[in-house]
């Protein structure tokens, strides 16, 4: 009965669990290319859902500094996604794409994939 007991209270613990966020494996695209998102790995550990997807760069190549903390994509629908864009000479080097998920209790997680351009 003790090992019983001890089972419900870690179920008690874990009803109500934050997201872990996965941004995806780190990924290389040429000039010219479009770059792919996929955070869909990302999950709720009690079973709940995710709702939110919210995409930006938070480091860019020198010269694209600019870029830093802008939005790239959100949504309940962006989990995974393509640029609209092809990727320019001016892209080129490395930048840090980090995901936030946010789940239906709104608890978020963050990862972040490392995307380089290459010409
Ligand atoms: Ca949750």
């Amino acid at each position: 009965m003790i090992g019983l007991a001890l089972t419900l209270a870690g179920c008690a613990i874990v009803t109500k669990a934050p997201p872990v966020a996965n941004a995806g494996p780190d990924a290389i695209v040429h000039v010219g290319e479009v770059a792919s998102f996929d955070g869909s790995l990302s999950i709720d550990l009690d079973g709940g859902q995710i709702v939110y997807y919210h995409w930006r760069a938070t480091a860019a190549p020198e010269g694209r500094e600019t870029e830093v903390d802008r939005v790239l994509r959100e949504g309940e629908d962006a989990a995974v996604w393509t640029t609209e864009w092809l990727t320019g000479e001016e892209d080129s080097g490395e930048w840090v794409i980090e995901l936030t998920v946010t789940d239906d209790e709104g608890q978020s997680a963050t990862d972040d994939m490392k995307l380089t351009v290459v010409p």
